[in-house]
This record gives structure tokens, sequence and C-alpha cells, in this order.
């Protein structure tokens, strides 16, 4: 990265001066308050400590906070006991609340269940009790490949409950991926299912699984081992009905098992720093990387946040986390943060745009959901729908709005709030990773004076720099590397197997300091600005200019749904800026499908040069009908800098839909 410190091409994403203070109203009846940032700066580990005291329930209380003596490697209320699933499922029972709604189920093809807590509590001991009967144990590694199912949630707190570590591979992956996680986590049982209902349809999983353990060696290579697989059992769960094959003393119904196992089970205290869970996400190399953590920080954390970011009252909220249980988002705040709180919550299986694109608008007004928790790529997908669609449905309950995944663009954040959120909710842009647990960055409802597109400020007992080269943090107004100054409880435990990668990848860039991998900016306030990964970051003509904010200047384009931009090699400039762009419905007939519609492009342009200067107008744009997105979410800009540099693409197993990869391709050559 070059010198950081007088860009032009930057400032028009931070010179955003619209401003959203909190409402006298939302401000008295808030759970986060002012004195929290200054509590937690003035005593960082007595504030921690007492989040874990008030919102934990704790076999053995702890009496040391941290222990940083062999960083970067933290432990977190190391001397107190305590089980995730007694603090996110019993003790609600135990102390009245066993009749509240844990989990309002909407299956794709229209099908619910209703699961309160007592019936939580039931159904997670039986999981428990039939895993124990198949010879889980304590510390064994158990693979959860399941569609987003109310036994998605059981599983993963059965698991936590006998004191296993669940590693929930997403169940959109293939059976190759599926494969590589079993084998580094050394997994002993898989839980899975028949299939899950996606697109309309009966989608299968047990195939990918067979092939991921079985004779499948033909198909993929002989395992890293070399040898058997780990796995000794395989329990698949009934939810579409079609036809499996059966591998006789390897594999389990779900049903059958649990109908046999026993209601009763007392859940196992473990150590605070006894792992809860891996999951693989990938790193700059092809090998995904077995992020681990550890039960008591974690859970003190996600559940602070989740109170505190997202407003909770768990008597009266309706909360609505879209996120799938294969990815962080899902485990923090589907699974973890929500049930310690006990909150009542919606999990929708399905597509947002099956049987058509109302469906959420639809989940929400029928359940009442009051805080809605989603991904800037969803929010984009909706203003390219239109905005007549969410008009359709009574979104009143709605009082509190989240954003995590991607930096989120001020026209979507702006839409969102206006749109979803009748202009009236607090929209809260929250950055956090895989590694990181729980939330890092974000405003707090009732007390932040919200900013469309940043993330503000790091949450209390959270610190947070944005860092030049040397390490040296940057003035306001200035840009560099966002980097995590000290250690936080849900922070990372390491890359299961490999902790020489996890001090490589994360502690050797800047001395003593965890680096997140992403490029920020400081605004004139201090407050702070998520500017994509730093990969994402372009070299123009010697101008640093961020992906991100050439995105938000197209967006902010009435005509211009989403947009990614990459830098493409550039034998004048180094690199050049290229857009591909998906119009909203409104204007997608100015071109053709997908192609180059001459007239759209050259307005965009003018656009770009008066919203930031002619720096960073894009040298070409191109129209497409969708981007290449991960299941995730996330746009993989690699294969768009493929296409733009007139390469092959590369490898698309990761996306979502493979297909876009064509129509991009095929829309391109019939234009030129
Ligand atoms: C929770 C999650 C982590 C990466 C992270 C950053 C990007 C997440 C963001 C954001 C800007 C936000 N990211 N939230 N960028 N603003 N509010 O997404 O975890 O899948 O591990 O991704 O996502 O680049 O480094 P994960």
């Amino acid at each position: 990265m070059t010198d950081t410190s007088h860009q032009p091409a930057l400032d028009n994403l931070l010179s955003e001066d619209r401003r959203f203070p909190p409402t006298a109203e939302f401000g008295a009846q808030a759970n986060a308050h002012a004195e929290m940032y200054s509590w937690a700066s003035a005593d960082r580990l007595s504030f921690w400590a007492e989040q874990a005291r008030n919102l934990l329930t704790w076999d053995t209380p702890f009496t040391e906070v941290l222990d940083w003596s062999a960083a970067p490697v933290a432990r977190w209320f190391a001397d107190g006991r305590l089980n995730a699933c007694e603090n996110a499922v019993d003790r609600h029972v135990r102390e009245g609340r066993g009749e509240r709604v844990a989990l309002l189920f909407e299956g794709e093809p229209g099908d619910t269940r209703t699961l309160t807590y007592a019936d939580l509590q039931r159904e997670v001991s039986r999981a428990a009790n039939a895993m124990l009967a198949l010879g889980v144990g304590t510390g064994d590694r158990v693979a959860i490949y399941l569609p987003m199912i109310p036994e998605a949630v059981v599983a993963m707190l059965a698991c936590a409950r006998i004191g296993a570590i669940h590693s929930v591979v997403f169940g959109g992956f293939s059976a190759e991926a599926l494969r590589s996680r079993i084998d580094d986590a050394q997994a002993s049982l898989v839980i899975t299912a028949d299939g899950g209902y996606r697109k309309g349809k009966a989608s299968a999983l047990k195939p990918a699984v067979d092939e991921a353990l079985g004779g499948a060696a033909d198909a993929l290579g002989p395992l890293d081992h070399g040898a058997q697989s780990s796995v000794h059992h395989v329990l698949v769960v009934r939810r579409t009905g079609q036809e499996v094959e059966w591998t006789d003393g390897r594999d389990v119904w779900w049903h059958e098992a649990l109908e046999a196992a026993s209601d009763q089970h007392t859940p196992v205290p473990v150590e605070a720093e006894h792992p809860l869970f891996i999951l693989y996400t990938s790193g700059t190399t092809g090998k995904p990387k077995g992020i681990f953590h550890t039960t008591g920080g974690y859970l003190t954390q996600t559940a602070f946040t989740h109170l505190t970011v997202f407003d909770l009252k768990p008597e009266t909220d309706v909360y609505w986390c879209t996120a799938d249980v294969g990815w962080i988002t899902g485990h923090s705040y589907v699974t973890y943060g929500p049930l310690v709180n006990g909150a009542t919550q919606v999990i929708y299986e399905g597509t947002p745009d099956t049987p058509h694109q109302g469906r959420w608008w639809e989940i929400v007004q029928k359940y009442r959901v009051s805080i809605l928790y989603t991904a800037p790529t969803a929010i984009r997908t909706c203003m390219k729908w239109g905005e007549e669609l969410p008009a359709q449905y009574d979104l009143s309950s709605l009082r509190v709005l989240g954003s995590v995944g991607e930096p989120i663009n001020p026209e979507a954040w702006m839409w969102y709030r206006r749109v979803i959120g009748d202009d009236r909710t607090p929209v809260v842009d929250t950055w956090w990773q895989t590694e990181t647990g729980a939330i890092m960055i974000s405003p707090l409802p009732g007390v932040t004076a919200t900013k469309p597109g940043s993330a503000q400020a790091p949450l209390p007992g959270i610190s947070a720099e944005v860092v030049d080269e040397m390490a040296q943090p940057v003035p306001n107004g200035s840009g560099g590397y966002l980097v995590l100054t000290e250690p936080w409880p849900s922070m990372l435990r390491g890359i299961w197997g490999d902790q020489q990668r996890y001090v490589d990848t994360y502690w050797s860039r800047f001395d003593g300091m965890y680096f997140a991998g992403d490029g920020a900016k400081k605004d004139e306030d201090g407050d702070i600005w998520l500017l994509g990964r730093v990969d994402d970051v372009m070299n123009v003509s010697g101008h640093r200019l961020s992906t991100t904010e050439i995105e938000s200047a197209l967006v902010s384009h009435p005509m211009v749904a989403e947009a990614a931009v990459v830098g493409a090699q550039d034998a004048t400039t180094g690199q050049a800026v290229v857009a591909f762009v998906i119009l909203r419905a409104e204007y997608r007939d100015r071109v053709d499908e997908v192609g180059e519609g001459a007239d759209v492009a050259a307005e965009l342009r003018a656009h770009v040069t008066t919203q930031i200067g002619p720096i960073a107008k894009p040298r070409t744009i191109l129209v497409v009908a969708e981007l290449p997105k991960t299941r995730s979410g996330k746009i993989m800009r690699r294969l768009l800098r493929d296409v733009a540099e007139h390469r092959t693409v590369g490898d698309v197993t990761t996306l979502a839909d493979s297909s876009v990869m064509d129509q991009i391709a095929t829309g391109l050559s019939s234009s030129t």
C-alpha cells in the first residue's frame, strides 16, 4: 500500500454528512448506554468479567479474567466451568421460561414448526443421549452438514451439551469440501439429512456425505492420511423424504435414534477454555483454516453484543437473522447469542425469492419480526427487485435493522432504513469476522448517532485501530489497516492443528497486534469506515482507490442496483477500474439483458467522475444480469478480474451459482 494520507478519491465516501441520532424514546428504553464506553475503557477486564457473571450461568465461578501469558493465545475466565447448552437452554426452563418460544421455523415449502425452550431441552437431551450411544464423547469432533432446519441448531447444542466439538459445514458445499473438513478435524460422527428445500425443489445432501466418506476414493482421490475415514457413524435427519443410499452399521436415522433415547440428560460442565466449535473459513491459500473457538469468552461476547447491538428485549422481540448456521453469523447470532439471551427467533430454510420475491417480507409480517439482521448483498438484491415489493407487506413490527458481511454502501444503508425501516428504525452496520467470533465494531442503538455506510466505533471493551505501514495509528481523515490491539473474549484461540499458521496469518504483520486483513479509514470524527479486504484495494496511476468507494458511487445512481468493481492490469495506469453493474428493474429495458449499453456506461462514468473524480472513472462498465457470489454472499472479485483481464476464469467451485460466470462471459462475447 502506498502513502495513504492524501487521497482525494477517498474523501467522497467520508464526506457523508447524513446523521441519524437516536430518538429520545429509543434511548430511554435502550439496553446500551453511553457509560459502557467509559467503564470499559477505564477497566476493560472488570467490564468483561461483569458481563460474564451477569449474562452466563457458571457451574464453577471463575476468579481469573484474562491470562495473556501465552500470547497470542488468550485464556479468558480459565478457572471457571460452565456448559454452553445449559446456558442456551436448560437454565431458561429451570428459571420459568420453558414455555417461551425459542424457534419459529418456516420451511421453504411453507411447513412450520414451533419449539419452546422446554421442547428444545427435550429434543437436545435426546440428541445428546443418541450421540453418546453412538460412542461420541467429550472432545470428539462432530461434522454437521444440514439444511437450515431446527435440527441444525439442536445438533450444535447437543454437541455442546456433551462437550463434543462441532464443525458445521455449510450445506451448499461440495463432497470434496466436506471431506477435507471431516478429515482435517478427524470427525467421528457426521450429522446430515436426506436433503433440504431450495428454490422450490428438494435438494439432496446425503449423496455428498456418501461420496465424501465412502468408496469415493476414485472420485476424490485417496484420503489425506491415506487411512480409513475417521467417521464411525452418520446420523441422518429425514427432511424431504427422498430416496437415500444406506450403509448398514454406519448410517442411523436421526428420528429413530432420538426416539430410542431418553429426554433426560444433564449437561456436562467443561472448562471455560474447552473448545466449543471449529469453523472452516477460506484463506488466501487453497487449504481452508479451521478457526476454533472456546466456551466462556465466546458465549460472553456473543450474548453481550446480541443484547446491546440489537437492543434485544427477550420477552417481546421477535428476532430474525437470515444467515445459515454454516457461517459464523449463524453460530453467533442464530444459535448461541440469541438462545443464551432467551430470545424468540425465526429460522427460515429457503431462498428469499421462493416462491416469490416478497417471501422475506411476508415472513416479517407473519411473525411480527422486530429485529432483522442480514447482509448488504441481500439488501442490494431487494433494491434490484424494486421497493414496491416490501411495500406490499406490513413491516411496522421492525424496530432494529442490522447489516453484516461486507461494507454497506451509503445508498443501500439509506434504502434499508427508508424502505424496510420506514425511516424510523436504527440501522447497525456490524463489522466482525469468523476469527473475532462476535461483533467488534458497530454503532449502539439508542446511543450512537448513526452514519450511513460506517461501522463507526469499536464496542465497549474492544480496542481497534487503523494503522499505517509502520503500525502507527493514522490521524483522522486518513486510511490504513484495521488492527485489534487488545485481546477480546470471543477471539479465536487458533487454527485447528496448525498454531503456527495462526501466528503467521494474524500476528506477524504488525508486532503485538491482530491484523484483520481489512483496509479502513478514520473520518474527521474518528469514526471507522471499512474499505474491503486489502487485496481489493486498487492502485490506479499511483492513486489508491477503494473498490467499495467506487461501488458506492455507482450504487448512488438511481439506475444501479448493484455494482462490483475490480482493478484490471493496464499498461498505462498500472491498474484500471472495471465495473460490473446490475441495473434496477425499472431501467433494465435500456440495455440488452447483458451487454455494454453505451449510453448507460457513459452516464455512469460521468456520475462517478462527479461523485469521486476523474481518477476513479471506470475504464470499462459492463452491465450484467448477475454477479458471482460465494454462498455467504461475498462477491468473488477474483473471477471478475479474470474476465476483466481476458483470462480463463479460475476456480468457480465456491460460487453459489456456478452458471453466473458463463452468463457473464456469454453476454460479453455477444456484446462485443
Ligand atoms: C461476520 C463475517 C469477515 C470479512 C471481514 C470483512 C467483511 C464483515 C463487515 C465487513 C465491512 C462490515 N465484513 N462485516 N466489511 N463492513 N460490517 O462476515 O465473517 O465470513 O469471516 O468475513 O467480511 O472483510 O474481514 P466472515
